[in-house]
This record gives structure tokens, C-alpha cells and sequence, in this order.
């Protein structure tokens, strides 16, 4: 088995390439691919989420490794997130250097659409070249579609986004450039202080390192070290039978000595457990009603049902279909293949509705449960455990008192899958696999909120993110606790 590449583990997360114009979203290794891409296709060791000094877990992979106009993007499984905006057009150079077939192909954002684009079967050594036009808005996987699932599933995949250009005349930008009319009024009505207090999905604010057009990419994947070397360790020019890799992958007999080839690595674009909870690039950060989207791929075979807390999500599309009536829900369910937009309009926590919706100003402001007003939040503050001053001794442990309450902001709720399998590493140690989260930075209409005590994983992401914002303000002194 040939190792061209190692990969570290890293929290860093997968890098971000933005071609041409599109304003930066303040994310890790971002790079402008403008207009040359060229990508080749090796192979790569990667450290697992469980390594460590005892335990190797490396899983072997292939990879689409990149240069955006002759610089060395950060290798990784899967491949970077191409972002561009709609109308912006590429130039791309795919070299296979393994041993069998490859391919680069994006498939049409709806179903029935052509192919963005399709190199075409590319022989070991030989080099593709052509171009594509962004001509559609939405979220799609690239990916090596031959010998399916299994070029695909050994790594060969990534994340493309294409933002609309223009927006409809006396509206909001949405992500798409067909929404329909409820999709459009969701985003119309962000940033309308009678329903989302803060800065609207298009609106950024450099002061605060807030960008415009918040975006994030989950791209699941799950990774069988055993199965992958399989595939890596068959002579030159040799295929693994698919439907043999499918019954490998997802029937084998479960084993004590993780002997068996199911899969032991559940990832969100390539981190798993902690490395991805505190990436910034995979788990959203913002303030009270300012909106983000999460676009959803699934390259991988399972099927997940990935849970937000803290608020509900509106699912906008679904496989490129910008849905009639977004629904507004806390779990759904992401088939392989599939492609799904959370759109989390950051309400403030719990997202307790009152009698016609969220703290509208103009409704009755009772609370479903409890028959009090949801504004100002009461239900939260009640909510605190133990509440705000009160005390908890540990009496064997000779502490006589500690204050646990949970503060509002800053403040990280979780997402998890309810596929539970997709919550371990290796057959253990849950919280290990496809996990991210949500931060609540402050609330930027309420004098006060925005500063707040800082702990250390909330520290390390706010660095990340200011530190590495090509648009924003350079890092200063983090907001000082409040006395
Ligand atoms: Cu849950």
C-alpha cells in the first residue's frame, strides 16, 4: 500500500477555497482559488481521533490534494470546500497518480440537472484539464464517481457551494436563486427587530467580526480502517467489487478485536468528537437572531438524523429543491447522498414559543408551557441548574460549595446524530464521532451582552475566528469578564 501522504490530526478543519469575489467568511486556511485549481489524486495516512501514544488508529485514504493558483492547500480527507459565487467560472487540472481510474465530477444541483462538471474517466498518470461555470446556486458534493460507491467512499469527495449573485428587487438574499415564497419571507424577515433582533443573513460587521452570507458545510462521512487498506493493499490496476464493499462495510459480523471492516471513524468534514465540536469551521458561532445555513452532504453510506439544541432549524432544501414550506423541526433525517439545508435562525435559547410564535412583540407573550412572557427571557434564567447563586456541596469530597449555574452567553449547546452507532470511535468511547455544536456569542441588542466571561474552549474559538478573518479587525484583548 502506497502512503504518498500523512495527515495530522488537526482542529484546524478542512480548508476553504473562495474563487473570485466571494467576501470571506472569517474561517481556517482560506484560501482565493480565483481561477486555477489543479488537483491530483493520491493517497494519504491519516491520524485518527483516537490516537494517541498507545493506540495508532490511522485509517489509509485517497485524497483530491490542491493548489489554487500554484499554492499548496492543506491536504486532508475530504477534499477543500470550493466556494464561488454564481456566474464565477474555474479552470481545473485533475492528475490521477494511483493506480486504477479516477475521476473529478459534480453532478447537477437538482435532479435531471447536467453535470457541473465531469472529467471523464482519467487513467493513472494522465491529466484532465477543462472548466466549469458556476451556473447554479445551491450545495453539491464533488466527488470520484466511478467504480461507486468505492472511489467515493475511500475519501475521493468534497464540498462545492455556489452563492446567487443577484437578489429579487425589494428583498433579501437568500442562499438559493429560485427560493419560493415562504423561503423568501424567512429571509426577509431576519434583521426585522419585530422578529429577529439582529443583523439580517446578508449583513455582516467587521467591528464584531461578523460576516455576511454565514455559511457552514457538514459534510458526513464514516471511514473502516480495516476495509480501506484492503482496497489500498490490491495489486495495481485491480477494482474492489462494490457490491463486495458495500456487504463489507455495512454487513460484516460485529468483532471484540475491531477485526471486521465495518466502519470505525464518523466525521464531519474529516473531525470527529472534540476536533470537530471546536472547529471553527463546523460548528456555527453567533449572536441572538442572526442567522447562519448549514449545508448538509452526506458522502458516506449511512443514514443520519443529526439533532440541534438550543434552537430549532428551518430545513430550506432538500437535494436542491428549495422546499414550499420550510418546516421547522430539531432533528431529520440525511439519507446517503443526500443534501439538506439547516437554516438556524439563532433565536435565543431555549427557543420557548409563546402563544403564536417567538417573542413577537405584537402577540401575546405567554408562554406555551408555563403561561409567563418569553421576553425578557425568564424561562432561560429559570432554566439555569442549579439557578444563579445557589450552591452544591460535595460533602465526601470535603468541597463544601461550589456555584455550577450555567450562564446565557457565551454559551455552547450541542449537536449530535440519533444514529447512535455515528457517536463512537473504534466501537467505544461515545462523543468520539460525528458531533458538532452550537455557540450564542451575546446579543447585540441587548446593552451589556456583549461581554461576557470567557472560558477555554469558547477563548480558542473566538481567537480562531478573529485571528484568521481576512476581512476583519486584526486579534485583540478578548472582552473582559464582567465584574
Ligand atoms: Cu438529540
Amino acid at each position: 500500500m502506497k502512503r504518498r501522504d500523512f495527515l495530522k490530526i488537526t482542529a484546524a478543519g478542512v480548508a476553504t477555497l473562495f474563487v473570485g469575489r466571494i467576501p470571506g467568511l472569517g474561517v481556517h486556511n482560506a484560501f482565493a482559488a480565483d481561477q486555477l485549481l489543479e488537483v491530483e489524486i493520491t493517497d494519504a495516512l491519516k491520524d485518527m481521533v483516537t490516537h494517541n501514544e498507545v493506540n495508532s488508529a490511522q485509517c489509509y485514504f485517497w485524497i483530491y490534494k490542491m493548489k489554487a493558483n500554484g499554492v499548496d492547500v492543506p491536504a486532508d480527507c475530504p477534499g477543500p470546500t470550493i466556494c464561488m459565487l454564481k456566474g464565477e467560472q474555474i479552470t481545473i487540472s485533475v492528475t490521477n497518480s494511483l493506480d486504477e481510474p479516477h475521476s473529478f465530477y459534480i453532478p447537477g444541483m437538482r435532479a435531471g440537472d447536467p453535470p457541473i462538471y465531469d472529467s471523464g474517466s482519467i487513467a493513472p498518470g494522465q491529466t484532465v484539464t477543462g472548466s466549469f461555470t458556476a451556473t447554479q446556486a445551491g450545495a453539491q458534493l464533488y466527488y470520484d464517481n466511478l467504480n461507486a460507491p468505492v472511489n467515493r467512499m475511500m475519501g475521493l469527495h468534497g464540498a462545492l457551494v455556489i452563492r446567487p449573485d443577484v437578489k429579487a428587487v425589494g428583498h433579501r438574499f437568500t442562499p438559493y436563486d429560485n427560493p419560493t415564497p415562504h423561503v423568501q419571507a424567512l429571509y426577509d424577515a431576519f434583521g426585522d427587530p419585530n422578529y429577529f433582533p439582529g443583523l439580517a443573513w446578508e449583513e455582516g460587521d467587521q467591528a464584531t467580526s461578523t460576516p455576511p452570507f454565514r455559511q457552514y458545510v457538514w459534510l458526513a462521512h464514516e471511514a473502516s480502517p480495516n476495509l480501506f487498506a484492503e482496497v489500498g493493499n490490491l495489486p495495481p490496476g485491480q477494482l474492489y467489487n462494490p457490491d463486495d464493499f458495500m456487504n463489507a462495510f455495512l454487513r460484516d459480523p460485529f468483532s471484540r478485536t475491531r477485526s471486521n471492516r465495518l466502519p470505525q471513524y464518523f466525521s464531519l468534514n474529516g473531525q470527529s468528537g472534540a476536533f470537530g465540536h471546536f472547529s471553527p469551521v463546523i460548528t456555527p458561532m453567533g449572536r441572538v437572531g442572526e442567522p447562519v445555513v448549514v449545508h448538509i452532504l452526506n458522502a458516506g453510506l449511512w443514514t443520519h438524523s443529526m439533532h440541534l439544541h438550543a434552537n430549532h432549524f428551518f430545513v430550506t432544501s432538500e437535494d436542491g429543491v428549495v422546499h414550499q414550506n420550510p418546516v421547522w423541526v430539531d432533528v431529520y433525517i440525511v439519507k446517503p447522498m443526500a443534501r439538506v439545508d439547516y437554516t438556524i435562525p439563532y433565536m435565543r435559547p431555549p427557543d420557548v414559543p409563546n402563544q403564536r410564535g417567538i417573542g413577537r412583540p405584537d402577540t401575546p407573550l405567554l408562554g406555551i408551557t408555563t403561561g409567563r412572557p418569553v421576553w425578557p427571557p425568564f424561562e432561560e434564567l429559570d432554566l439555569e441548574f442549579p439557578k444563579m447563586g445557589e450552591s452544591v456541596a460535595f460533602a465526601q469530597d470535603g468541597i463544601t460549595a461550589i456555584d455550577l449555574h450555567q450562564r446565557m452567553s457565551p454559551l455552547c449547546f450541542p449537536m449530535h446524530d440519533h444514529s447512535e452507532p455515528s457517536q463512537t470511535a473504534q466501537g467505544g468511547n461515545y462523543n468520539c464521532g460525528l458531533i458538532s455544536g452550537i455557540y450564542f456569542t451575546g446579543d447585540r441588542s441587548t446593552p451589556g451582552s456583549m461581554n461576557f466571561p470567557m472560558d477555554h474552549d469558547f477563548a480558542m474559538m473566538y481567537r480562531n475566528i478573529r485571528g484568521i478573518s481576512s476581512t476583519g479587525p486584526a486579534p485583540g484583548p478578548p472582552p473582559v469578564h464582567e465584574p
